[in-house]
């Protein structure tokens, strides 16, 4: 038997994919490619909550527009588990800029420019196991 590793992602559907019902259809993919809900909670975050979670984007030009479009409405977090899901809902949720996202990701195909200053692209998705530890940490605090 080799070890076993599992591995946990920090997920969000942001504000524009709350407000436009695509909570279910992310889920739906999350599951279908084979990975658990660990933990799910809706809430409005607020700027300071953002400020940790975007912490490496604070000196960025978009870094205010990103934070006013986070903290706008609901978003919903969700902690997935499986082998590799860190790598795998990246690849699930696609290029950043959702006009660019191959058709087929959750971005290529529920994303688009709709003329923002924040690029509105549905979902959040860890970029490492330790980012992922971090952002768990912002999220759900009592996980
Ligand atoms: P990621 O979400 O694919 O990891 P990051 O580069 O970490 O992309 O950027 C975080 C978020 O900031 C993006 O998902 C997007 O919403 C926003 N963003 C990134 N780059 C830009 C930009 O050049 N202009 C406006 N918003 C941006
Ligand atoms: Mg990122």
């Amino acid at each position: 038997m080799g070890h076993v590793t599992t591995e946990r992602s920090l997920v969000l559907v942001k504000p524009d994919g709350f407000a436009r019902g695509l909570t279910g259809e992310v889920i739906r993919r999350i599951e279908r490619k084979g990975y658990r809900l660990v933990a799910l909670r809706i809430l409005t975050p607020t700027r300071e909550m953002l400020g940790r979670h975007y912490a490496e984007h604070a000196e960025k030009p978009f870094f205010g527009e990103l934070v006013d479009f986070m903290s706008s409405g609901p978003v919903t977090a969700i902690v997935i588990e499986g082998n590799q899901c860190v790598p795998g809902f990246r690849s699930l949720a696609g290029a950043t800029d959702p006009t660019k996202a191959a058709p087929g990701t959750i971005r290529g195909d529920l994303g688009r420019d709709w003329g923002k200053g924040s690029t509105e692209n549905v979902v959040h998705g860890s970029d490492s196991p330790e980012s992922a530890a971090r952002e768990m940490a912002i999220w759900f605090p009592d996980l």
